[in-house]
């Protein structure tokens, strides 16, 4: 079977049990977070052979994370544990509507100490596929360059490269930077999935035709542009084309939607599927994502995606 790797940085999070400002909250629910764990999770519930590399501190919250990659299935065997620094941790607010508030307790990190040679030590020996965001990236110049190490890697192997941009620009020392890195990355990539306002910001442009000439022009074979609750925008090699999405009844959290389309577009490639098929994959998995607070508790087994599918296909 083949097998899929990421690199990122997971957090043990805190969601507010109630509305409000973080700063007036009492009560918070800790799980998970970090867009690559989540991918991870989405993989591994659909059967997916998948490892994670990443680097925790030795405290409590490295071990709720251990815990939940072993529960989930995912490969640990390129998980570290610094002695000096923490596992990054992250609040989110409750809200009715909208997206809701984020606050990062990550800067200096366990893992924002991952360097090149960290993933020098890496075994890509069965690696078909390498999922990179554009998060590591950002969170300090040494994980830049090990995220830049892990794709030159994987292309001099030929491992098809899957990117996702996740913009997240507090994360980064100007938008300037991040822009460069970003299309500097994508335009290594096989395969990215920006989101529509992700292309705003990275080619100028929110028109998703535009934005996928921007980045055939720097040499990317298929852009996936996602268009939130209208579905997406493909253009591969030999076609293009508009591909809506599916209506929930409502919207709980949108954070973890865009993960959960990058699972759908992941497995749909690895298991062959025709590209139609893989974009209502992956508008299934976004759609049942936002219904669920998590962000990657509504992550679906084969037979919760089928059923989601079946009922909702008009
Ligand atoms: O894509 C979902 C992520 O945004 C979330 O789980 C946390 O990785 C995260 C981040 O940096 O915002």
């Amino acid at each position: 079977m083949s097998k899929v790797l990421l690199f990122g940085e997971p957090m043990a999070m805190f969601t507010a049990e109630t509305e409000g400002p973080l700063e007036e909250v009492e009560l918070f629910r800790r799980s998970l977070a970090g867009a690559e764990v989540n991918v991870c999770t989405g993989l591994a519930r659909l059967g997916h052979n998948v490892s994670y590399v990443t680097k925790l501190g030795q405290d409590p919250m490295a071990l709720y994370i251990k815990n939940f990659l072993n529960r989930e299935g995912i490969g640990t065997e390129f998980l570290t544990f610094d002695p000096i620094y923490k596992t990054a941790t992250q609040l989110k607010s409750k809200v009715s509507e909208g997206d809701p508030d984020v606050a990062y307790y990550r800067k200096g990190s366990a893992f924002s100490h991952m360097t090149a040679s960290d993933i020098d030590q890496i075994n890509l020996d069965d690696v078909d596929l390498v999922h990179v965001t554009g998060i590591p990236p950002a969170l300090s110049l040494n994980c830049r360059e090990a995220a830049f190490r892990l794709i030159e890697r994987a292309k001099e192997r030929g491992i098809y490269i899957t990117f996702d941009p996740n913009l997240r620009p507090s994360l980064w020392e100007s938008e300037e930077v991040m822009v460069k890195v970003i299309n500097e990355i994508a335009a290594k990539a096989d395969l990215i999935l920006p989101g529509v306002s992700e292309g705003l910001i990275l080619t100028g442009t929110d028109d998703p035709e535009k934005i996928a000439d921007f980045y055939e022009g720097l040499g990317v074979k298929e852009v996936i542009i996602k268009l939130g609750s209208k579905g997406a925008y493909v253009r591969t090699q030999s076609e293009s084309f508009y591909q809506e999405g599916f209506k929930v009844e409502k919207v709980i959290d949108t954070v973890g939607a865009g993960d959960g389309f990058a699972v759908g577009v992941i497995t749909g490639k690895l298991e062959g599927l025709p590209i139609q098929d893989t974009i209502t994959r992956a508008n299934a998995i976004g759609a049942i994502q936002v219904t669920f607070v998590s962000d990657n508790e509504g992550l679906p087994t084969r037979d919760e995606l089928a059923e989601f599918i079946r009922s909702h296909q008009k």
